[in-house]
């Protein structure tokens, strides 16, 4: 598969290291309006395939006509949440990045499934759907996976039981309003303090570290890859007939959303503030 990456920084790169390391592309091609970072991401990408024993295309551009007829284009261009900002604040910039990228994505490779990551997650899936004119079943973006990690990984802590084996998912917006579902008994007290700190997972890290989470979002966008490319079902921000766009378990495959699993929880998503932000977009 042909996969490009708009965007190389933490997360785009991270992607392209996973990619490679996973045997999951053919060809991987590096855009960013820092043409150098693209292109030393680029070369020591390139380097990491030869160690790897990989044989695979890499290269970095800011010419968008070299995106042609790609399966899969990544976006994580735009500006990244520093500590104390909401997501919403990087709305109207971001929304301007992810528009501009998905019209080139329109022109160079229209067949393609677009995976956003840029954040406010929901509002850029939007931004893209109007800016690429796609259908809405080849635009999905990334939040589902990492919010229901982080889940897992607070319950493990508070049941002391392996992550692997918790039952919890995180649907609706990426952000406060994160809607959390488990199977697992618990109490009011338990449910809040994993809702909390599931909440705060990522400002956390972006305190620790002076920039957002990048490891674990990477490796969420590869998840969904593996889903387009074998099938499968994953949690991700996808949009309704009402273009609102939330978190959802959805089928995947080569040819995009198959189709989206009903889930009562659905209905209690506040979306009053995406349609407010809609609006001022
Ligand atoms: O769950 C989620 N979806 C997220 C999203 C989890 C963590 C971080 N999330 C968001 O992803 C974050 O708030 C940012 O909006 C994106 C990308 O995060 P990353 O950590 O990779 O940010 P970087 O390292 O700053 O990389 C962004 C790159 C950077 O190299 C810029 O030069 C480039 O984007 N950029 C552009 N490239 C091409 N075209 C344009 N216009 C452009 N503008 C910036």
């Amino acid at each position: 598969m042909k996969i490009g990456i708009i965007g190389a920084g933490n997360i785009g790169s991270n992607i392209a290291s996973l990619l490679i390391s996973q045997d999951l592309a053919s060809e991987i091609l590096l855009i960013d309006i820092n043409e150098k970072l693209a292109l030393g991401k680029m070369l020591d990408l390139s380097t990491l395939s030869v160690i790897l024993d990989k044989n695979i295309k890499i290269n970095s551009t800011l010419d968008y006509s070299k995106l042609k007829d790609f399966d899969i284009v990544v976006i994580t261009a735009g500006i990244t949440r520093k500590e104390g900002q909401s997501r919403e604040e990087l709305a109207k910039i971001n929304a301007s990045i992810v528009g501009e990228t998905s019209k080139k994505i329109s022109e160079f490779s229209p067949n393609a499934i677009i995976i956003i990551v840029t954040n406010p997650l929901d509002l850029m899936v939007y931004a893209c759907y109007k800016n690429s004119g796609f259908n809405k079943n080849k635009i999905i973006g990334m939040a589902g996976e990492l919010d229901s990690a982080r889940a897992k990984l607070n319950l493990a802590k508070l049941k002391n039981i392996s992550p692997i084996n918790a039952k919890i998912n995180v649907f609706g917006m990426h952000n406060d309003e994160m809607i959390i579902q488990t199977s697992q008994e618990l109490s009011k007290e338990e449910f809040k303090t994993i809702k909390d700190e599931t909440i705060n997972a990522g400002a956390n890290i972006t305190k620790l570290l002076g920039t957002s989470a990048y490891y674990a979002p990477a490796a969420a966008v590869v998840k969904m890859i593996k889903a387009i490319k074998n099938g499968g079902n994953i949690i991700a921000s996808v949009l309704d007939d009402n273009e609102i766009s939330f978190g959802k378990e959805i089928k995947l495959s080569k040819k995009g959303i198959e189709k989206i699993v009903e889930n009562e929880v659905y209905k209690s998503v506040d979306t009053s503030n995406f349609i407010k932000l809609k609006k001022s977009l």
